[in-house]
């Protein structure tokens, strides 16, 4: 069985370079000029897969999943519904906060070991990759691979296609000639793109610790499908680690109250969805560590008694009852690196920050 939080010891080959080797100069291309004019000029192709669902079925239609979810006894809703424009922004928003570490310590990662990292995943797919950015929202971190690993083309997957397809419109007049595609996708369902987008020897890149969404058999199955979207390439993930309780807990319950707007505007989401009469003042943001499992918890609760009704439902809360909304697990290196095995991955290999809270893996598909 592979758990998120303890070490198992015998998996031993991820390697933690905790000093910096790397290059430190190497920018991340953010601040890159556009190119000369006279550069063939691309727009960004975009898709929507699948085209639609099927209505009232939970298994494709998103209104139905989280009616589905408001009404088990339990109530839960997957955290991928904190994503419509606002939730997009409002997480933008997180990664600025002083107490949201992940963000900035991955790209503490990729600034100071960038450059061996590029060349461990190269090394993989073979110059000139195509990158597949799996969540790629503002595309921001995956442009900033353009410099490390210069793609042939970018391929962004987002179940946010509108917010997407807006960070590639963008991105374009930055790099008049790279090839971008938007695919706007669940990938929590089903993970899978057409043969000819991304090649035999992908790169497919999901940053940001957002495996810590799953549990650890659901996190076991995406990574086996991403396995198999990469074919002969590689995988570049990153992944949050276990640390101090009181750092994960403030991460996560900021003082200016962006993760509790970003959790509350869920409930403005499944208004819109499901045309529900969720009162936003009547719920309060939790956000928790269940140190048993290693992940954080964030849930929405009830204020007051009340009863939600929707189209085609209603559900009553008592005073303090609770709507799960997110698990964000915490890893340990070694218990990453067996996952990864697991699902089929090769040569794992990891890159940490000094204090060890988050880590960046290379393995082979
Ligand atoms: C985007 C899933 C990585 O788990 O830290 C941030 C989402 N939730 N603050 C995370 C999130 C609350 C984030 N991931």
């Amino acid at each position: 069985m592979i758990s998120p939080g303890r070490s198992k010891g015998e998996h031993r080959s991820a390697q933690s370079e905790g000093t910096p080797v790397g290059a430190p100069g190497r920018s991340k291309g953010k601040h890159r000029r556009a190119q000369p004019e006279g550069t063939p000029v691309n727009t960004p192709r975009l898709l929507q897969r699948p085209a639609a669902g099927t209505i009232g079925d939970p298994a494709t239609d998103p209104a139905a999943e989280a009616a589905a979810g408001l009404l088990q006894p339990q109530a839960a809703v997957p955290p991928k519904f904190f994503y419509d424009a606002q939730g997009s922004r409002l997480f933008d928003a997180i990664t600025e906060l002083a107490e949201y570490y992940p963000t900035r310590t991955e790209a503490a990662i990729f600034a100071a070991h960038g450059a061996a990292i590029a060349q461990a995943a190269l090394a993989h797919t073979g110059a000139q990759p195509v990158i597949v950015d799996l969540g790629a929202g503002n595309c921001a971190k995956g442009a900033a691979l353009f410099a490390l690993l210069g793609p042939r083309r970018y391929v962004a997957v987002d179940i946010s296609a509108d917010y997407v397809a807006g960070a590639l419109a963008q991105l374009q007049r930055e790099h008049p000639a790279m090839d971008l595609v938007g695919v706007g996708l669940d990938f929590s369902r089903r993970l899978a793109l057409p043969a000819d987008l991304v090649g035999p020897r992908p790169l497919v890149f999901y940053p940001g610790s957002s495996i810590g969404n799953f549990d650890p058999p659901a996190a076991l199955a995406l990574l086996q499908q991403a396995r198999a979207l990469a074919g002969q390439g590689a995988l570049l993930i990153g992944v949050d680690l276990v640390k101090p309780v009181e750092v994960l807990e403030a991460a996560y319950d900021d003082a200016l109250g962006v993760t509790a707007a970003f959790n509350l505007n869920l409930l403005r989401h499944l208004n819109r969805l499901l045309g529900a009469d969720f009162e936003l003042r009547q719920w309060r943001h939790v956000a928790l560590f269940n140190g048993a499992a290693s992940r954080i918890e964030m849930h929405l609760e009830a204020r007051r008694p009340q009863v939600v009704r929707w189209r085609g439902g209603e559900r009553a809360f008592a005073a303090g009852e609770r709507i799960h909304t997110e698990n964000s697990y915490k890893w340990t290196l070694d218990g990453f690196t067996a996952l990864l095995r697991a699902a089929g991955f090769r040569e794992p290999r990891a890159w940490t920050d000094d204090r060890g809270w988050f880590a960046l893996f290379v393995a082979a598909a």
